[in-house]
């Protein structure tokens, strides 16, 4: 199974997002907590140059703690990585500080040569359904506070003022997943990164419950009552009453189910990269 991703688009997204960049100071780079590099773009860093970035492990309340843990000290090497939860707010609240802290030396050199301090402009960038919008919600408390247009920005595109110190553009940069490795295109679908319309859902459960097994065998049984070698889409869709005319099982339903679940972090929490990889 491979999966296509809207290739057609990348270099408009990349223009659009390298356009956006201009304008701030700063940038909040999402991923999936889940996915510490399959959902990161190293292409990121290029079009960043000198400009700072705190890295966001988002949907971190999906994520296996144990696994996560690691990621975040050899990240943290990188620049300043924090995890966080866009949909509870957990950690959200540690961003403005740090991006603070981040752009005091700037701020310190401007002040020397007398420029007076103006807030600090920040930018959300991530892929698709990682939680951009949501996180700008949390930012902003769901406010419409718009501080109006600046000269010189794109059209259409509005500041936020987040506090004093900081305003945050309001449209958030997106960026397009890496996509050379299959890997990486089935660890997105599962996370549920990319839309369904565009894989085979049945072939996908199948991969999954596999990598589950090997993965994450006590949570996957324990979740579906199940015992190891009963573990396939038959049994889970038996489970959860997807019965076709005849008594076959609706494989597709099973498969549809067992995604949600998992997408929901209901079979069991994880983190599907493998540290060194990549
Ligand atoms: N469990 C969980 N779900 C999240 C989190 N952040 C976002 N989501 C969900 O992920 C989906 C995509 O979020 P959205 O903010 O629209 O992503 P965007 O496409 O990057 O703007 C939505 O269903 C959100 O509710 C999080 O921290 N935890
Ligand atoms: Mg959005």
């Amino acid at each position: 199974m491979n999966i296509q991703w809207y290739p057609g688009h990348m270099t408009k997204t990349k223009r659009k997002l390298e356009e956006q960049l201009r304008w701030v100071d700063v940038v909040l780079e999402l991923c999936d907590a889940r996915l510490p590099l399959s959902s990161r773009n190293p292409l990121l860093q290029e079009l960043l140059g000198n400009k700072p970035r705190l890295l966001l492990l988002n949907k971190s309340d999906l994520a296996d703690n144990n696994r996560l843990k690691p990621w975040l000290d050899e990240l943290a090497q990188e620049g300043p990585v924090i995890a966080i939860s866009a949909q509870s707010g957990m950690g959200v609240k540690k961003i403005s500080s740090i991006l603070e802290d981040l752009m005091a030396d700037k701020r310190e050199r401007l002040a020397a040569r007398g420029v007076r301090a103006r807030p600090i402009r920040a930018m959300v960038v991530g892929i698709p359904n990682i939680g951009k919008s949501s996180l700008i919600n949390q930012l902003t408390g769901g406010s419409q506070a718009k501080t109006g247009n600046k000269p010189g920005v794109t059209r259409g595109n509005q500041w936020i003022r987040i506090n004093p110190k900081l305003e945050l553009l309001d449209t958030p940069g997106i960026l397009w997943p890496k996509f050379d490795d299959p890997q990486v295109g089935k660890k997105l679908a599962a996370t549920g990164a990319i839309k369904d319309e565009v894989f085979d859902q049945e072939e996908l459960a199948v991969w999954l419950l596999q990598w589950l097994k090997q993965n994450y065998p006590q949570e996957l049984m324990e979740f579906y009552k199940l015992k190891e070698e009963e573990l396939d889409l038959e049994n889970i869709g038996r489970k959860r009453g997807c019965l076709l005319s005849g008594g076959r099982i609706d494989t597709l339903k099973a498969a549809q189910i067992f995604l949600r679940e998992f997408r929901q972090g209901r079979v069991a929490k994880v983190v599907m990269d493998w540290q060194g990889e990549g």
